[in-house]
């Protein structure tokens, strides 16, 4: 009798609560990027944000903390940040967290996807549920897949066409030492700094190039650092990951943690078509701008794929060969 009263009044007391019977939710959950919202990257995180305010009602207040800042600009710190707890959420790049899952390497295999067909093969397949678990092993449980997008390479010296144009040219780098060995197989000084940093070593010449999206070369104003020279060699594209620190995940009732994936999956849909459909626009503007774009022949792209293949043979082990061999099928066989 007891239990049934008590059973009744603990209803009732949800009942007048309502939506905001969740007492032991944050009064607000960070949401760590490394680019703000004028970038298609920063978006993302506001479309996020916007779909589980709308959709929870507001219960769940999240809030963007971009330019890296809650890791004090050190964006390859953001994945330690969350599994401690210090960060609730993030959007954040398969560049920024492979120091911390060597499985995201993956994505920064060279030349490994030539097309956005061979991207969505591998995040939409096997091979991008295996990374998921990889992810979530480590202490963050992934919920979608954004894109920050195919990474381009810019400089201030000359036109690249082949690789021996690359010769001794300085270039900022970012990640993890996969970078490094990419850029010097290609007869490059590569050096590795953060976002924060990238722009300033430009503006002084202390790095002659550095490789971004599009949409990043394009909102950032890398032309006015006097990168003039841009080579479109599609050479990787970095995915984003919505994803949410284990420790705060587990506070979230069942309802939630599906509504938060849903919004995620949603908003990283949104922003993938969006900076998809932009990207000949940006190209537009970029060219307007007097920047000097190479397209590379397929010969010439050849000649570039030939010359990383030693990553290849010292990454494929440390990233997993089943992993590297399901994305390499899921890529063969894409539907185009
Ligand atoms: O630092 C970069 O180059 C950026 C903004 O693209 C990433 O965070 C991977």
């Amino acid at each position: 009798m007891l239990k049934r009263r008590t059973l009744l009044a603990a209803a009732t007391l949800g009942m007048l609560l309502g939506p905001f019977a969740s007492a032991d939710y944050k009064a607000e959950y960070t949401v760590s990027t490394v680019l703000p919202a004028a970038f298609p990257w920063g978006q993302a995180a506001e479309k996020w944000v916007e779909l589980v305010t709308e959709r929870s009602q507001g219960r769940i207040n999240m809030k963007i903390y971009s330019n890296s800042q809650l890791v004090s600009g050190d964006q390859t710190k953001e994945f330690s940040a969350m599994r401690s707890g210090l960060i609730d959420m993030a959007v954040g790049s398969t560049i920024n967290w492979s120091p911390q899952v060597p499985e995201l390497n993956l994505f920064s295999l060279p030349f490994l996807m030539p097309d956005e067909q061979a991207i969505d093969a591998i995040t939409q397949g096997e091979a991008g549920e295996a990374v998921f678990k990889a992810i979530e092993k480590r202490g963050v449980t992934p919920l979608a897949w954004g894109e920050n997008g195919f990474r381009e390479l810019s400089n201030s010296k000359r036109a690249i066409v082949t690789p021996d144009d690359l010769k001794g040219l300085k270039i900022r780098v970012v990640g993890s030492p996969l970078f490094q060995d990419t850029f010097s197989a290609l007869g490059a000084n590569p050096t590795q700094m953060s976002w924060a940093d990238a722009k300033p070593a430009l503006t002084t010449g202390a790095v002659d190039g550095q490789e971004n999206p599009l949409s990043v070369f394009d909102v950032a104003r890398i032309d006015q650092v006097g990168q003039l020279y841009l080579t479109q060699w599609h050479y990787m594209a970095d995915p984003l990951v919505f994803a949410v620190s284990n420790r705060v995940w587990k506070t979230f009732s069942v309802e939630d943690q599906a509504l938060l994936k849903q919004a995620a999956i949603d908003a990283g849909q949104w922003e993938i078509k969006k900076s998809r459909a932009e990207l000949a626009d940006t190209l537009a503007t970029i060219k307007q701008r007097g920047v000097n774009v190479t397209d590379l022949t397929p010969e010439q792209q050849a000649a570039f794929v030939q010359a990383t293949q030693s990553v290849y043979d010292s990454w494929t082990p440390r990233i997993g060969a089943d992993l590297v061999k399901q994305a390499q099928d899921a890529v063969a066989n894409r539907t185009q």
